[in-house]
């Protein structure tokens, strides 16, 4: 184990140490432990004879690899994760819940947290307008608890039964098996239409939360109401956030087009980068905690999925820091054999009767069964609880724990009647004993039936740039179906949201503008709208594009500054190798023209460089113009300036220019926070 691993290392880690296996430097062997004497060469019969059926090497490493691949996720099949570490600031949540990794500010609960697309498959590009799944396993001393949940507080669907409608609906349609990792077609838009629930979430996606900058920059949301149950049984309604420290930040439409192409793995790279820089992501744990008599005080039912509960109405307590810090060591064996259940749940947890989440529990078992290939996947090294864990459960394919002894059935006497249950004040689970009454019926609730009023409400939180964005959302998707009824009737829909939305999109598709409709609900939520994030420098990384013949210690003083300020400047040129400064100092090349692209920094600084040719100047301009174009910062000094007044933008906001870097820098660094300048242009 190096030292830096020593470093992160908690619990889950060390309980993962037992699996590793490190093969450097190791004679190679079968599986079977024989060294084997010759990898490259099949066994034959003479030179140029064939291949002979004894050869066991061949045959093991053959048959091995064509049973490589496991069936990909049903939804989320793109995904990447990482380890941390949770805890909680304080006990104040002990009058709540009875979970200690909630309660005990003394505690340190090892975390596992897989991102995800939803859409695509297992290959799509990570830039795509899509929801973005936030798993988080908590290996707590009394069980795993998963927290299954998006970026995006509410779903599509109110009611499990439709999941496989919706999930048809938006996966690439069946009969040519297109678009990958969108859901820019005819049948994703024709389900929203026609299942209207789906308006407030199809709000979501299009604004700039389809398409974030970085998992680091998101929200997580458990999504359903769940319950938290104290020592006393006395139970309250509560909803989960994560909310990010760096604040919540979005690419544009444009931008993440391209990035598609430029750097498929955007997403993941960041995170791995992030973390092996040592820049460990960081979320705060928010919980909205409702008393049980309040469950009708809304204008919405709590228990309703595609609802929001008003961060003003009802504030978000933070309680407590999840951190991101080491990286898996295998991807397949950890992160894609994670499996995550909203049904893994510790005392102090409960549900709710959100028929969504309802559903879930049934679900996610059942499909690791098939994906996994059979129930024994908590036996997986990622699956695995830190704590202990003892049953009568058996057998089945790829059993790995040897049960000893000869009872595996409960109740008995030969083993004491054990393992035996435990009491409650021994931490047994115990449901929260709601009293529940009702005729079976198929129906969903009249409390269920108002589609609009939030997607109202988050249109009305959304700045003008924010709307504008959502404009071109809808009007890229829609103009991307080919049924024109499809298109008129989702315009026929946006009109109970406001016309402000429905009639720019009407003219971009050019469908008759929506004469009536709108609504009059002026309420809005701050909280919503990204505008209100926090907005920091730090983690940012910046291009920077230098030539022969640069400013030395100016170029030199201003990448200290922004390293000492967290941020990560990386240098642009024609070449790889070194460039030569005129006062002496060289700098090596990180990237050239030809690597890297404007899409992949958050900002700009053009250094300059006297010896540039008209082709370095050109390659640098067109770099320039896209980071203008996509409203970053950009920073300028020595003849970096003239390139930058050469596009008629040097008096543009968010352009700074410089000559000393103690002026320079601290203004730029201020740019870079501002993450985009929406005033240039509207995208
Ligand atoms: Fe789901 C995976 C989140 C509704 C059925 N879901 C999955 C993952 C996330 C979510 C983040 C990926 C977990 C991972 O990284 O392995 N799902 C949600 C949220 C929902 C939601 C926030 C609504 C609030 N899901 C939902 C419903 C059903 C499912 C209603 C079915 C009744 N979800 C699944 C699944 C998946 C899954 C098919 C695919 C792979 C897996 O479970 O392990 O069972």
């Amino acid at each position: 184990m190096s030292n830096d691993r020593k470093s992160t290392s908690n619990r889950k880690d060390e309980q993962l140490e037992n699996y590793r296996t490190y093969d450097q430097g190791k004679k190679m062997t079968t599986n079977q432990g024989q060294k084997v004497s010759e990898d490259e060469f099949s066994l034959k019969a003479g030179e140029r004879g064939p291949t002979l059926m004894e050869d066991f090497h061949f045959r093991e490493k053959m048959t091995h690899f064509d049973h490589e691949r496991i069936p990909e996720r049903i939804v989320h099949a793109r995904g990447y994760g990482a380890y941390g570490d949770f805890h909680v600031y304080d006990d104040s949540m002990k009058e709540f819940t009875k979970a200690d990794f909630l309660t005990d500010p003394q505690k340190t609960t090892p975390v596992f947290v897989r991102f995800s697309t939803v859409q695509g498959s297992k290959g799509s590009p990570d830039t795509v307008r899509d929801v973005r799944g936030f798993a988080t396993k908590f290996y707590t001393d009394e069980g795993n608890f998963d927290l299954v949940g998006n970026n995006i507080p509410i779903f599509f669907i109110q009611d499990a039964m439709k999941f496989p409608d919706l999930v048809h609906a938006v996966k690439p349609e069946p009969h040519n098996e297109m678009p990958q990792g969108g859901s820019a077609h005819d049948t994703f838009w024709d389900f929203v239409a026609n299942n209207q629930e789906a308006a407030h979430m199809s709000m979501w996606a299009m604004s700039d939360r389809g398409i974030p900058r970085s998992f680091r920059m998101m929200e997580g949301f458990g999504v359903h109401t769940f319950r938290l149950v104290n020592e006393r049984g006395e139970a309250h309604f509560v909803k989960f956030h994560w909310k990010p420290k760096l604040g919540v930040h979005s690419l544009v439409w444009d931008e993440a087009q391209k990035l598609s192409g430029k750097d498929i793995d955007f997403h993941r790279r960041d995170l791995y980068e992030a973390i092996e820089n040592g820049d460990y992501p960081e979320w705060e744990l928010g919980l909205q905690i409702i008393r049980e008599d309040q469950e009708f005080d809304f204008d919405f039912d709590i228990l309703d999925p595609t609802k929001v509960w008003p961060e003003e109405d009802v504030p978000v307590q933070i309680v407590g820091k999840l951190m991101l810090n080491r990286n898996v060591d295998n991807v397949f064996a950890e992160t894609e054999q994670a499996a995550f259940h909203p049904g893994h749940v510790v005392s102090g947890i409960d549900f709710s009767n959100d028929p969504l989440l309802q559903g879930r529990l049934f679900s996610y078992t059942d499909t690791q069964i098939s994906r996994l290939g059979g129930p024994n996947f908590h036996e997986l090294p990622v699956n695995r609880p830190v704590c202990p864990f003892h049953n009568n459960q058996r057998d089945a394919m790829h059993r790995t724990t040897i049960n000893t002894g000869q009872v595996s059935y409960h109740k008995n006497s030969l083993a004491d009647n054990t393992p035996e249950p435990a009491s409650e004040e021994e931490g047994g689970y115990v449901h929260y004993q709601e009293k529940v009454e009702g005729h079976k019926i198929r129906a969903r609730s009249e409390s269920f039936k108002d589609h609009f009023s939030q997607a109202v409400l988050f249109w009305n939180s959304l700045s003008d740039v924010e709307k504008e964005h959502t404009i071109s959302g809808y009007s890229f998707e829609l103009g991307k179906c080919e049924n024109r009824s499809v298109q008129q009737q989702i315009v026929d829909m946006l009109t109970n949201i406001s016309l402000d939305l429905a009639r720019p999109v009407a003219e971009n598709l050019g469908i008759e503008m929506p004469q009536e409709g709108g609504s009059n609900i002026t309420k809005s939520s701050p909280a919503l709208s990204q505008k209100n994030t926090s907005f920091k420098a730090e983690t940012r990384k910046v291009g920077v594009i230098v030539g022969d013949g640069f400013n030395g210690k100016e170029v030199n003083d201003v990448i200290a500054g922004l390293r000492k300020e967290g941020l990560h400047p990386e240098i642009i040129s024609s070449a790889l190798g070194t460039c030569k400064a005129a006062d002496g100092p060289e700098l090596e090349v990180q990237h050239t023209f030809l690597t890297a692209d404007s899409l992949l920094f958050d900002a700009l600084y053009c250094a300059g460089g006297q010896n540039t040719d008209e082709a370095f100047r050109k390659k640098a301009k067109d770099f320039i113009n896209e980071t203008f174009f996509h409203c970053k910062p950009i920073g300028a000094t020595h003849e970096g300036k003239a390139w930058v007044e050469e596009q008629g933008i040097d008096t543009a906001p968010g352009v700074i220019k410089g000559e000393e870097p103690d002026a320079f820098t601290p203004g730029f660094i201020e740019a870079v926070a501002c993450h985009r300048f929406w005033d240039r242009q509207v995208i």
